[in-house]
């Protein structure tokens, strides 16, 4: 416990502020001191599904992205702001003439309005709790397209959603963007884990199909729901992936923004795809 002094101090007060905003789970090398079933858990959260899946089902096409801890650890780094590598909110953008020329790899992160997109770019952030990513529990909550830069690595955007509650312009403002951005390396799209697809989803796959640029979904929320129904979402996303996707990754990828399931191994594909990390052996199981 700080000495009940330091707490008048101005200084010691911001700091321990921002202290507190890290959570405990934010890095990484804090979340490997847990016990292993639970590291196993956050690091890999399919490994907690696979007991509800079939034998005859084939498990690698849920883990062809399966990075070593090592690597993990590597892409973490990127994700702590230093004078040399700051990590900022850059702009806001309406429509393509707003949108910031930087050269660096880009992704961004669809899906319908609530599903977590904002959520899970605070999560990545987390280790750099000043930049301020907004959440709300109203849905249409981001009504831009935000852009983050993550030093000259790569700029993150979180985009407003579609579906319920979504801004007028969402078509005009996210589709040039999504036709147009030449540095755009990937988009995340996003689907509600703990209820799985919807209508709205199912046009977005459409979408992104017909852009013909490389996607991946993620399925968020994992925490909301219990493993045997989780499992019957994904195992419907993935035939939806096989059947009608040519353009997605063949592999899902699992987060909980609340609880940091996943977080890591998504900061790990997120430095991978954007060239900013050379991974170990992504083959390893
Ligand atoms: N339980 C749980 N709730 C989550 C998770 N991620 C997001 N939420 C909640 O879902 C709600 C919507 O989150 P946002 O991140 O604002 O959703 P969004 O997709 O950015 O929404 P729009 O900006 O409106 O399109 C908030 O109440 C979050 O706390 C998660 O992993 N688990
Ligand atoms: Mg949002």
């Amino acid at each position: 416990m700080p000495c009940p002094k330091l707490w008048l101090q101005p200084r010691t007060l911001i700091c321990t502020a921002l202290w507190r905003r890290v959570h405990k789970l934010a890095s990484l090398q804090k979340a490997s001191t847990l016990p292993p079933k639970k590291v196993q858990s956050l690091l890999y959260p399919f490994s907690d599904l696979e007991p509800y899946l079939d034998r005859s089902v084939d498990r690698a096409q849920f883990q062809f992205f399966h990075p070593t801890v090592e690597d993990m650890l590597t892409a973490e780094k990127l994700f702590y702001s230093s004078p040399s590598h700051k990590i900022d909110y850059c702009i806001s953008a309406e429509r393509m003439d707003h949108v910031p020329a930087l050269k660096q790899p880009e992704v961004c992160f669809i899906g319908r309005s609530n599903v977590g997109k904002s959520s899970l770019i605070k999560s990545l952030f987390s280790l750099t709790p000043e930049v301020e990513v907004r959440v709300s529990k109203t849905p249409g909550h981001t009504k831009k397209m935000n852009f983050f830069r993550v030093g000259k690595s790569f700029t993150i955007v979180d985009m407003p959603g579609y579906g319920h509650k979504a801004p007028k312009d969402f078509v005009d403002m996210v589709e040039p963007y999504l036709y147009t951005r030449k540095n755009l390396v990937r988009t995340f799209l996003l689907v509600d884990g703990s209820v799985g697809l919807q209508k709205a989803d199912l046009v977005a796959f459409e979408m992104c199909e017909e852009m013909r640029r490389p996607y991946v979904v993620v399925l968020t929320k994992i925490d909301k729901c219990r493993p045997g129904t989780l499992m019957a979402h994904l195992l419907h996303l993935q035939d939806v992936v096989k059947t009608q996707a040519t353009s997605c990754f063949p592999q899902p990828f699992l987060v909980s923004s609340l609880q940091f399931g996943g977080i890591y191994l998504l900061r790990c594909l997120i430095a991978h795809l954007t060239g900013s990390i050379r991974l170990l052996d992504t083959a390893q199981s």
